[in-house]
């Protein structure tokens, strides 16, 4: 991986190029679920998100139901359908569960439409208002790999719970927050050769810049192999790296993600924490579960990463992984799928300075994942 000034010369072109697609952060993300309602208790109880909003038949929609909930500046939104046929079960039906939306959060929605389009994304929905007694949204969209969707959203002429048609919503159980703070970066799995397609996609359609790159020889174990280009917006909010299958020994879990999901989408979101030991000692005591790393791991850890803040035990006993580049450390963690097909799951990441992704973890990281797909029976 390409560690050096890359993200320095990102820096500087951007800088120089007017940024035609400004990006004020992730707005949320909509995942379309079997069960909103069981969902929505999962997200709030497991993992401490918020009830905000809610949509359904109380509030006069009634084809599907959506559920908000907020942690930090982390939003994510779970819809259902309430009748057969239609796009949302067409989606469930394919994927499971999984994310829909990826919605980013602009100042114009209009010109973010125009601006895309006409440097050749496919049209999801063109700029549409919505209003109610909160205020006015605007929100357009554009495909992006498999049947993922870019929404832009614009509400600055908004002060509701969420966007028009919903409603504010609480619970009488409380869950109390785990620490997570807001979306680090998103990934997305697509198929065999086609990460640079998705790459060219990102630099020219929405104007992004490639961060740091790593190929198969850095990443694969013995078994699986992946490759991967990381995608950022001009001010550096959004990040998006993107993997690609690679041919290994056995079945790389890429193509065991796009076997299972049935297409391209959504492989990990990382949500950041100010303190991984606390965020992930809660996560844990109310069910979550994560990757299993062997103690192994950890004799080795401070030689290779050098001193930091952190005591190593807790490390150890959660599984938390380290990591350093030039500019500091971060401490990551990932999940088992949240979900019974082996497609989506989550990581917990702490940047200590680090603006790369863990690179010197890639190694015991995927072996655990391997381990994972050897009890699925999916490693051939
Ligand atoms: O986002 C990343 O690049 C890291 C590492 O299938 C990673 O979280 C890369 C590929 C993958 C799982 C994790
Ligand atoms: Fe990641």
């Amino acid at each position: 991986m390409t560690t050096d000034n890359t993200s320095l010369k990102l820096e500087k072109v951007m800088q120089d190029a007017e940024d035609f697609l400004p990006i004020l952060g992730t707005d949320f993300v909509e995942l379309y679920v079997g069960n909103a309602k069981q969902a929505a208790y999962y997200y709030q109880h497991a993992w401490g998100f918020q009830p905000v909003a809610y949509s359904g038949l109380e509030t006069g929609r009634k084809d599907s139901v959506s559920y908000v909930l907020q942690q930090g500046k982390i939003r994510i939104v779970l819809t259902s359908p309430l009748q057969p046929d239609g796009d949302i079960n067409a989606h469930i039906n394919k994927h499971g569960d999984g994310v829909k939306m990826v919605a980013l959060w602009v100042d114009d929605a209009k010109k973010s439409y125009e601006e895309t389009t006409k440097r050749g994304a496919k049209s999801y929905v063109a700029p549409y208002e919505m209003e109610d007694e909160h205020g006015k949204a605007v929100i357009s969209g554009i495909h992006t790999y498999g049947e993922t969707i870019h929404l832009f959203v614009e509400r600055k002429d908004y002060e509701g719970p969420f966007l028009p048609g919903y409603k504010a919503y609480a619970t009488k159980a409380e869950a109390k927050d785990t620490g997570l703070n807001y979306i680090d970066h998103m990934v997305g799995n697509v198929g065999w050769n086609e990460m640079n397609k998705w790459v060219d996609f990102y630099a020219k359609v929405m104007g992004f810049a490639q961060m740091v790159s790593f190929d198969d020889k850095d990443i694969s174990t013995d078994y699986t192999a992946l490759m991967s280009k990381v995608m950022s917006n001009g001010n550096g909010r959004i990040k998006f790296p993107i993997n690609e299958p690679a041919e290994g020994k056995k079945k790389s879990q890429i193509e065991e993600y796009i076997d299972f999901y049935h297409g391209a989408g959504v492989q990990h979101i990382a949500l950041a924490t100010d303190n991984i030991i606390e965020t992930v000692t809660q996560l844990r005591d109310r069910g979550v579960e994560f990757l299993y790393v062997p103690d192994t791991y950890y004799d080795t850890l401070l030689e290779r990463v050098g001193e930091i803040d952190e005591d190593l035990e807790p490390l150890k006993e959660l599984g938390v992984l380290v990591d350093r580049d030039d500019e500091g450390y971060l401490l990551q963690i990932f999940t088992k799928p949240v979900l019974d097909r082996p497609t989506m799951f989550f990581e917990i990441i702490q940047r200590k300075g680090a603006q790369s992704f863990g690179k010197g973890n890639f190694k015991a990281l995927f072996e655990a994942i391997e381990r994972e797909q050897d009890l699925r029976g999916t490693l051939q």
